[in-house]
């Protein structure tokens, strides 16, 4: 019977030298994903280095205290070798997701690329690849990888693993999240992760920028139709003020949905010299990608977004009105 680690074990034997990227603006399972999979193929006397087109998030670092994690244009030319090396591509299955950057420097000189991703869609299947769409990270087909070579977990490594697992389940309670997701965590546990120091790399690690951003975008909130629609501000002003950065102001958008009785959520933003744009959150049938894409964006049924031409004040009333067609 054909075991679905079989392209990869092809792959493997095939080369010794080896690229692994993951998506732009990486994030925890993909970051952890490449650890673990950076040391896995390190024990199997394998030759294996990490390139990214975008740096590492500072929270992830202490998982790379060896600078393992290599990003394009930052302090890192490619090897002279880099031709003899095949890829490996984490938490994406659409190669050219690796970031401009990355794919420029390294799609025309790697030998092959193999693809492991737990993301719906149809990307891969041009190439030899691990998808497993039911799967709640990458991480936990990279722990499943790791066993069927019967490679034993490294702390790092098993660290790597379960950050990149809490953080694509939520901590352990989105939709992807099975019983097996569970017995992985248990045994990462097992091999000496402590869970609440991993959550506090990850959640426990903000600047005080990034609180005083949040406090002045809540302090906007226009609390309209019985509550259940909440449209905030973040204006370059604001980043002025708190010297926090664009990317500390965003997640503000999805506060007010953690609120009883709210089902949309809109944050109007501006970053310092950018474009003013509208994100959209929605629960259930309420369908904002409609809204986006008739406005030039885009996005999913309950999270989308555009950028406007009009002026911030211009934008944020184009917006509520975009938004009365559900409550009306
Ligand atoms: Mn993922």
């Amino acid at each position: 019977m054909k075991n679905h680690f079989d392209p990869l074990d092809e792959y493997l034997s095939k080369y010794e030298k080896f690229v692994i990227s993951t998506h732009e603006s990486p994030d925890w399972d993909g970051l952890g994903g490449e650890i673990a999979m950076l040391e896995l193929l390190k024990s199997m006397g394998k030759k294996p280095i990490i390139i990214n087109s975008d740096p590492t998030p500072d929270s992830f670092l202490f998982l790379d205290l060896e600078h393992d994690i290599n990003v394009i244009g930052k302090d890192f030319t490619l090897p002279d070798d880099i031709t003899e090396h095949a890829q490996i591509v984490l938490d994406t299955n659409d190669y050219d997701n690796i970031g401009a950057a990355a794919f420029n420097a390294l799609k025309d000189r790697v030998r092959d690329v193999f693809i492991i991703d737990h993301h719906e869609g149809e990307y891969g299947s041009g190439r030899p690849n691990i998808i497993k769409a039911e799967a709640s990270s990458v991480c936990e087909i990279i722990f499943h990888i790791i066993e069927h070579y019967g490679k034993p977990l490294t702390l790092r490594a098993a660290q790597a693993l379960f950050a990149g697992i809490v953080f694509d389940t939520g901590s352990f309670v989105y939709p992807k999240t099975s019983a097996e997701t569970f017995r992985i965590a248990a045994r990462l546990e097992e091999t000496g992760v402590t869970p609440f120091f991993i959550h506090e790399q990850i959640y426990e690690q903000n600047s005080l920028s990034s609180f005083e951003i949040r406090g002045q975008i809540l302090s906007t909130m226009d609390v309209l139709y019985d509550g259940r629609l909440i449209a905030m501000k973040l204006t370059p002003e604001m980043l002025r003020e708190t010297g926090a950065s664009f990317t500390e102001g965003e997640p503000a958008i999805n506060l007010p949905l953690t609120v009883k009785g709210v089902v949309a959520s809109i944050l109007i933003k501006q970053d310092l010299n950018g474009p003013v744009k509208v994100s959209m959150r929605t629960k259930g049938d309420l369908d904002v990608a409609q809204i986006a894409m008739a406005n030039g964006g885009g996005g999913h049924k309950n999270a989308a977004g555009y950028k406007s031409k009009l002026s911030f004040e211009e934008t944020y009333q184009q917006a509520l009105r975009n938004m009365k067609r559900f409550f009306a």
